[in-house]
């Protein structure tokens, strides 16, 4: 039988929250479901918000600020749902690792830079300084959400949908004019004799489940951005590390120079790609762990010696409850279908966030329950991801938006690029760019110090498209992917105020040829 509290009026420091939300993981209070709910509100609520992941945060936030009443109903002991628990915060951890090991193993022994030859970073320690962290953005989240968001919400427990109106959680049933779903999706399975071996891990087990510390050879499954980011971490921790990519790696980088400086630098890393092969089976070892892998390439079976496997081939949107109790409608790969307004098939019923299928990125989450909470609250509003500006970490930190310079070039007559390091005899090996974090390479290893390329429309002067590889450049593309679909011209670009040399250079680089009536590349 589940233990109910109801806090709604305790008020818990962030600290307090820590460790609650630690005993409810883990310890003693493990079957409490908690209730933070206004018992002396007698209105019916706006909107039950099933699952509390950034979709049913931002949501619920938001139509409490309308002024409506929200429930958020979420199997975990805290909001935010996967982010700060399996996915997008420990990536960063672990992208932020990778770029600090390339730096000090680029500059081994160089400077103040310690000897690296024989270091090999653990993996388990990053792992658990995430696991033992990971209650600090959790209780944050829970913290903000009731002390400063006024939200109504239930932890811990899991939410049974009755009907499109009704969900029951911990044994009590909760009635609201509309349902707002956001369950999320999970890791795709891998398919192969031994993907259930214990070393084979994905995105969530790995911070779940990891308690060895994986030998000197891993092998990815995958050539998606998690893939990537994950295996470029474990390589930069100093082991030999293979990624097994059915067709091509990093497609997702339109820009085919763009691409190659990426894969060309993951590849002086020693990242090993084995393009168009599929993994045959996992082998267990003496100890039923995983202790090799088989290849299958054009060249045969391969059989590589591993205590470690990673595989990261995609997401599920977590659809089958919804479906079975209301028959919402789903599309091909299991997501729920929605409308522009966030509609599913179900009268008062609404899907956001990863469930309604790609980009399973965050903002698309936030902003769908933002959007249907203010359909919700009676606001005629349209949302449709498209044309948002997108990155991913390999040790360096890709941001784009927009086309890419062959995608301009079959759209536009005449095409006009902008880069840096410019075309030149000289290729790469000169020091520029020198942007945030790359001066030590633009000085040591000019190579390394990352590209960057500026695509127009010559008729227009328009922006079209924009790539960026190096560090720090992700906030300027928020803004700039906003100032390009607006219409944003070289004229414009170089007219604004650059900082130091700027993260990206594309400012004083657009200034230097805006004077041009006829523009050149540059
Ligand atoms: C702490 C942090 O910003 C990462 S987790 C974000 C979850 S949410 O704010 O609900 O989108």
């Amino acid at each position: 039988m589940t233990e109910v509290v109801n806090i709604r009026h305790e008020h818990a420091s962030i600290r307090e929250w820590e460790v609650r939300i630690e005993q409810l993981l883990e310890g003693s209070a493990r079957d409490a479901a908690v209730f933070n709910v206004n018992e002396d509100d007698d209105r019916e609520y706006d909107a039950i918000f099933l699952g509390g992941g950034g979709g049913g945060r931002f949501g619920a936030a938001y139509l409490r600020a309308m002024g409506g009443r929200q429930l958020i109903i979420e199997q975990w002991p805290f909001l935010g749902g996967s982010c700060p628990h399996n996915a997008c915060v420990p990536h960063h951890l672990f992208s932020e690792c990778a770029a600090e090991l390339m730096l000090q193993r680029t500059m081994s022994g160089r400077l103040w830079f310690r000897d690296m030859t024989d270091v090999r970073a653990s993996i388990k320690d990053v792992v658990d300084v995430f696991r033992r962290g990971r209650v600090g953005p959790h209780a944050i989240m829970n913290y903000q959400s009731k002390e400063q968001l006024d939200l109504e919400y239930v932890l811990n427990a899991r939410g049974t949908i009755i009907d499109a109106h009704t969900v029951e959680v911990a044994g009590r049933r909760f009635r609201a004019k509309n349902l707002v779903l956001g369950l999320g999706a999970r890791a795709q399975e891998l398919h192969c004799p031994g993907a259930d071996l214990k070393g084979v891990f994905n995105y969530a087990t790995l911070v779940e489940d990891l308690d060895y510390e994986p030998g000197d050879t891993v092998v990815v499954v995958g050539g998606s951005k998690t893939a990537v980011e994950y295996g470029c971490f474990f390589n930069a921790t100093g082991r030999r590390t293979i990624l097994v990519v059915r067709s091509q790696l990093l497609k997702t980088i339109t820009d085919d120079e763009t691409r190659g400086y990426v894969v060309d630098r993951m590849r002086d890393q020693g990242v090993e790609i084995l393009e168009g092969a599929l993994v045959d089976r996992i082998e267990a070892g003496a100890d039923g762990r995983a202790c090799a892998i088989h290849i299958k390439t054009s060249k045969g079976i391969e059989r590589i010696a591993t205590d470690f496997v990673f595989h990261a081939l995609g997401e599920t949107p977590n659809s089958e409850m919804p479906a079975a109790a209301l028959g919402v409608k789903l599309g091909a790969k299991n997501e729920v279908l929605v409308n522009s307004q966030l509609q599913t098939s179900v009268p008062n019923v609404y899907a956001i966030g990863d469930l309604i299928g790609g980009p399973m990125e965050m903002f698309k989450a936030r902003k769908s329950g933002v959007y249907a909470a203010r359909h919700i609250m009676g606001e005629a509003i349209e949302y449709q991801p498209k044309a948002w500006p997108d990155f991913l970490h390999t040790h360096y930190e890709v941001s784009w938006m927009g086309l890419s310079e062959q995608e301009a070039r079959a759209r536009y007559k005449d095409i006009i690029t902008i880069k840096m390091p410019p075309d030149t005899p000289d290729g790469l090996n000169v020091a520029l760019p020198a942007s945030d974090r790359t001066m030590l390479y633009a000085f040591l290893e000019p190579k390394m110090s990352g590209f960057q390329k500026l695509i127009l429309d010559a008729a227009t002067r328009r922006v079209v498209g924009a790539f960026h590889v190096g560090y720090g450049a992700k906030d300027a593309f928020q803004y700039l992917n906003h100032l390009m679909k607006q219409g944003l011209t070289i004229d414009q670009l170089g007219d604004m105020d650059e900082l130091f040399l700027n993260p990206t250079h594309f400012i004083q680089l657009a200034r230097l040829r805006a004077g041009n009536r006829t523009l050149r590349n540059l």
